[in-house]
């Protein structure tokens, strides 16, 4: 059934940056993606990477478009009510996949996700992308993804964190993001103030989600009590303004190469096998 996202979401979505949508994906979609988050966890892909291991063993694992090797994913990319949410949460007609993203810490992990936007690391440039981040636990407000809401509106280059860095398992290979050189701000400290920002996080269960903006400021989430884990799926959308970019400054995941071997190009619109239109329906 298509899903419908009520107008004050909408307008939510277009003037914070981020919306919480509860009760989005029926219990079907969380086992599934569950089942597709343990073959990943058996199967990672080259891109997959802890981010972080502490003294006790506990770690961040990461991985990134696996919905190509793994048929639960892809499933849920072609199947689910996502790409209709991301429609109408940007008000676009076209919707392309981008990529799957998945970020699981095991039990009373400490590592926080650094504050930063997405955009400035994508092979692709455009207001209208939604990233939609869904617990596939529940989780509380203080432990989940955070947001400074309005910061997709303020058009600034700034400095991004480096998270080729988060690597204690010294892989080759990991895409680094480096602003030296360029014509950047550095990045607010958020955590110095997080009530003058407006930060915003929200208790989750399984089903609901935040839609965000890739260019809104975010991170935050981690800091897990003993005996909880945090398994998140992420998936990201990309609507009618949206066209290839290849930055100067460091991209990560680093989409170039793919993109280039497939021949797509600067200025044109991602599409093809990797990041197929899903919207409207063929
Ligand atoms: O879940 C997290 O801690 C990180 C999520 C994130 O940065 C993203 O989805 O862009």
């Amino acid at each position: 059934m298509r899903p419908v996202v009520a107008p004050d979401k909408i307008e939510a979505f277009d003037r914070d940056g981020l919306v919480l949508l509860e009760g989005m994906f029926d219990d079907h979609w969380i086992k599934e993606l569950d089942r597709g988050v343990d073959e990943n966890r058996r199967n990672p892909t080259p891109r997959a990477r802890i981010w972080d291991r502490d003294s006790e063993g506990r770690t961040m694992f990461y991985d990134s478009q696996a919905w190509c090797d793994i048929d639960e994913y892809r499933q849920f990319v072609f199947g689910s009510p996502a790409a209709e949410i991301a429609a109408q949460l940007m008000g676009s007609s076209e919707i392309n996949f981008f990529f799957d993203a998945v970020f699981e810490r095991s039990p009373g992990t400490q590592f926080t996700t650094p504050w930063h936007q997405d955009e400035p690391y994508w092979t692709v440039e455009g207001y209208n992308t939604c990233s939609i981040w869904m617990p596939l636990v529940p989780v509380s407000a203080k432990h989940a993804l955070a947001f400074v809401p309005g910061s997709h509106r303020k058009n600034r280059l700034l400095a991004q964190h480096n998270f080729g860095a988060l690597n204690p398992d010294g892989e080759t290979d990991v895409d680094q993001v480096d602003f030296t050189g360029a014509e950047a701000e550095s990045f607010p400290d958020i955590d110095a103030d997080p009530e003058g920002f407006g930060v915003i996080s929200f208790d989750m269960q399984p089903g609901d989600c935040v839609a965000f903006n890739s260019r809104t400021m975010h991170g935050g989430s981690g800091k897990l009590p003993a005996d909880a884990g945090l398994r998140v799926f992420t998936t990201k959308w990309l609507g009618d303004d949206v066209f290839i970019k290849f930055r100067e400054h460091g991209m990560d995941p680093d989409h170039s190469a793919v993109m280039t071997e497939r021949g797509l190009k600067p200025g044109e619109r991602p599409g093809g096998d990797l990041y197929p239109r899903i919207l409207p329906r063929r």
